[in-house]
């Protein structure tokens, strides 16, 4: 053996998996499945992202690992290639972007290889494939069938620079989340998903998958349950009356609504204006106010401590249903027209917002909870009633809590939480729950997408194109820029825009949006399971076989977006019988950005974008892959630092100096220490759980441990060798297939299987008490000296491993044998 040449094994290795398809997952077999999956990539020309391995190769970790637990393990890969970028690569070049993003795909796919990641690159999906849009165009079709997709005029977020209607989510901080230019307010026709219907179930279901909590909790922020309720209120304008209805999450506190507010986009609002019969008295006033209000973002409307503006409607009032009183209205803006019911009734006393609101306009604050602090102080006076109101006076600011009712009728006096239904009842309102949730703005006005396969005939309206015609390809255009207007390119292609009607044979016209970019990527998981099906989008035999994904790795920026809107389509899915699962993804985990040296964010204009193909031409791939397993915890941010990749990189070196003198020594199986093969069992079952956990860097630091008691020790055994191979070999694949080759093994390594950890060696040197829950066997319990039962049962129930075994279960006995066993019976 020669010196570790990272260059000619890696290639080496990489060729022998390829051609002997190692990863291929296979679609009939004895073992279990195991579906590891990571967000595909969108191929810019940029190149791979250093960002991108650290999510890959933690997964190929858990990848390789499963295959060595005996899992059918499928890994696949693919692109994700619609997108602005290469359609704004045209427009300043000409080049279609069918032609960019091939080209990006080979880049992409040949870096991907030379990471040595255990894709099964057999069911390679790419999103841009008429193949596969005609799919995604079907599944459309689906959503148009079930009244799920509609076309509406909808006010929605426009980036002036990319001439394109944003999502909500695609707006961050007013801003065009591609450009950063302000983003501004537009009327446009658009297609919409009715993600809304899904609102409860996408909620109720985060109960039942394994996602990180700050992802359950981000998804279940977003999608924004309230339970509230409806009321009515009377209106009289001039010698009419009409009624409000407002949305309230605290229909208790109604005794102290002393104003009412509509949101300027409120339908009821411009009914008002538009009838002189109303007799508004500012109607000018109002108008102007409207208008003004258009281009304020909601959270500049919203926000806690923002300017808050409003208008009166002189000549209107409102009846609170509950004190019967007179009451003024307003139109202000903090209050958001798709929300709720776009009218609320204001309760300055104990609404944050309502509270600024009426010191601006000097509107009437009237208490009517008393939190229980400033209870308690009363409790004890002589005349409490004399206490509240004088207190009442006193008190100016605002209280959002709970308490006890006063001011409030015959409530008054009772518990502000047990008294929202009683209350409702009381003035005849109804409780109801809310989403924060919208419909998904599901067009653009552009070229590189999906045409969306609709006709449009002025006698049938809007007809599906026909299954047989999918699917709808895009047309060459000359010219990628969209019309001023907002139209997209494809619309100026006369011959691909006329066409007969489906229905009536008349001559009609074919839509002209596109698909957003979430499209392709909100079923791509399903494809994999079948990629090259003609008859349907996936067999169901396939789908049954792998669905669902047992773990998905990805970026926290897809929290809300893609993750939210693949649940969606497959719960869809699920209702028309078309998916085995109503959930797509059973555990989801996110990993942190990778940032540039000094902990600033990569970025080309900088110039601090680190390419991993430089790194892997000076150091190997398997050094990338364990510098960016060891840079820190694997859910947090990290600084990429290239001066500590040669760490990695002696640690490899060192490997492959002891692999030699292991190689060319006689090994002696019998002649080494058990105190030896306690650390090594004591290694596999670190690194076997730390890997589950995704703590990446203590599996490499374990496996340095290992390696420095192996280099003291005088002698070591070709088992423990192997062993320590075949921990590190999902993570630096390459190194360990070659010297497990150099050890004179036959088989690939990729083959063998996952080292298990003897406890009886564990626990040599330590004391450790295996502990059970109902006989079995769920953790181990080290000590330095022997624990009295009291003691160990302490130690045992403050374990994580116990505690869910225990969790909600009184334990009935507890079983101990000294220094040996603890058994909770439960
Ligand atoms: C009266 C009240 C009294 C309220 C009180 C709060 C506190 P969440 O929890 O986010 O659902 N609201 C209702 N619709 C609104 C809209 N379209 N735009 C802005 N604000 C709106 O918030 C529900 C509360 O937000 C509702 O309950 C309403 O104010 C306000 F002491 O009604 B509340
Ligand atoms: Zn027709």
């Amino acid at each position: 053996m020669n010196q570790y040449d990272p260059g000619e094994i890696e290639k080496k290795w990489q060729k022998k998996w390829q051609e002997t398809k190692s990863f291929e997952a296979a679609n009939s077999s004895s073992k279990p499945k195991y579906y590891a999956l990571v967000e595909f990539p969108y191929p810019s020309g940029e190149g791979l992202h250093v960002g991108h391995v650290r999510g890959y190769t933690a997964m190929d970790i858990i990848a390789r690992k499963r295959r060595a637990e005996g899992f059918n393990v499928l890994y696949p890969m693919g692109w994700d290639a619609f997108g602005l970028p290469a359609e704004n690569y045209a427009i300043k070049t000409g080049t279609a972007p069918s032609i960019t993003t091939k080209e990006n795909i080979e880049v992409f796919k040949k870096q991907l290889i030379s990471l040595g990641l255990s894709f099964d690159w057999s069911r390679e999906v790419n999103t841009t494939d008429p193949e596969y849009y005609k799919w995604t165009q079907w599944l459309f079709l689906q959503f148009l069938k079930h009244d799920l997709a509609y076309k509406a005029k909808a006010v929605i977020n426009w980036c002036p620079k990319d001439k394109i209607g944003l999502a909500n989510e695609e707006v961050v901080g007013g801003c065009c989340e591609r450009c950063g230019t302000p983003v501004e307010k537009r009327e446009k026709e658009q297609w919409m998903l009715a993600i809304t219907k899904y609102a409860d179930r996408l909620d109720k279901d985060l109960d039942t998958v394994d996602y990180l909590p700050q992802i359950k909790l981000q998804q279940r922020n977003w999608i924004g349950r309230s339970e509230g309720a409806e009321i009515n209120f009377m209106v009289f304008a001039g010698s009419l009356g009409l009624e409000v209805t407002v949305f309230t999450t605290r229909p208790e506190t109604i005794f102290g609504a002393t104003y009412l507010v509509l949101a300027p986009e409120h339908a009821q609002v411009l009914v008002l204006l538009a009838n002189d019969e109303y007799g508004i008295e500012n109607k000018e006033e109002i108008q102007k106010y409207i208008n003004e209000s258009r281009n304020r973002t909601d959270i500049e409307r919203t926000a806690i401590g923002a300017e808050k503006t409003g208008v009166e409607l002189k000549g209107v009032k409102a009846i609170n249903p509950a004190t019967k009183e007179e009451i003024p209205v307003f139109v202000a803006d903090y209050v958001l027209p798709h929300y709720g019911t776009g009218a609320i009734m204001a309760v300055p006393a104990h609404d944050e917002r309502d509270f600024e609101f009426a010191q601006k306009y000097n509107l009437l604050t009237k208490k009517v909870i008393l939190p229980e602090s400033v209870l308690s102080i009363f409790r004890n006076a002589e005349d409490v009633a004399i206490g509240l109101t004088s207190s009442l006076r006193l008190k100016s600011d605002c209280w959002s809590g709970d308490g006890e009712l006063i001011n409030s009728g015959t409530f008054s006096g009772k518990n502000s939480k047990e008294v929202k239904k009683e209350i409702t009842e009381f003035v005849g309102g109804k409780i109801v729950t809310k989403f924060k949730l919208r419909d998904w703005v599901f067009s653009r006005q552009r070229y590189w997408g999906e045409p969306i396969p609709v006709i449009h005939c002025s006698r049938c309206g809007i007809v599906p194109v026909p299954e047989k015609d999918l699917p709808i390809t895009l047309p060459r255009v000359d010219h990628y820029l969209p019309g001023d207007t907002g139209e997209s390119p494809l619309a100026s292609i006369d011959s691909w825009v006329n066409v007969p009607c489906p229905a009536c044979s008349e001559p009609a016209k074919r839509e002209t949006d596109v698909m957003p970019n979430w499209a392709g990527s909100s079923w791509y998981f399903l494809r994999y399971t079948d990629p090259k099906n003609s008859e349907s989008f996936a067999g169901m035999d396939a789908l049954k076989l792998w669905m669902y994904v047992d773990w998905y790795n990805g970026g926290m920026e897809h929290t809300t977006l893609h993750l939210l809107y693949s649940r969606f389509w497959n719960k869809f899915l699920f209702d028309q019988g078309l998916v085995p699962t109503s959930e797509p993804y059973r555990k989801r985990t996110s990993h942190g950005l990778i940032l540039a040296e000094g902990g600033i964010k990569m970025s080309k204009s900088v110039g601090n974008v680190i390419n991993p193909d430089s790194i892997i031409k000076l150091y190997g791939a398997d050094t990338l892959r364990l510098y960016e397993m060891f840079m820190g915890p694997f859910d947090q941010p990290v600084a990429w630092s290239t001066e500590s990749i040669i760490g990695p990189r002696r640690f490899l070196d060192r490997i492959y100096r002891l692999a030699q003198t292991v190689v060319s020594s006689e090994y002696q199986e019998k002649g080494n220490s058990n105190s030896l093969n306690s650390t090594v069992h004591k290694a596999i079952q670190k690194v076997s759980d730390d890997i589950e956990a995704m703590r990446f860097n203590t599996v490499i630091s374990t496996l340095m441990v290992l390696l420095n008691e192996f280099e003291k020790a005088k002698t070591i055994s070709k088992t423990q060798f192997e062993i320590f191979i075949k921990l590190l070999s999902p993570l630096a694949p390459h190194i360990c297939e070659e010297l497990w080759e150099k050890l004179g093994n036959q088989r690939s390594i990729s083959l063998e299987s996952w080292p298990v950890a003897d406890q009886k060696l564990i626990n040599v040197n330590s004391l450790a008490v295996t502990i059970q829950v109902n006989g079995k066997m769920r953790a181990i319990l080290e000590s330095e000296f022997e624990l009295s039962e009291e003691e160990a049962t302490r130690r045992a129930k403050g374990m994580p491993g116990i505690a869910k075994w225990l969790e909600n279960k009184p334990v009935k006995k507890v079983i101990y044998v000294k220094g040996k066993l603890l058994n909770f019976v439960v």
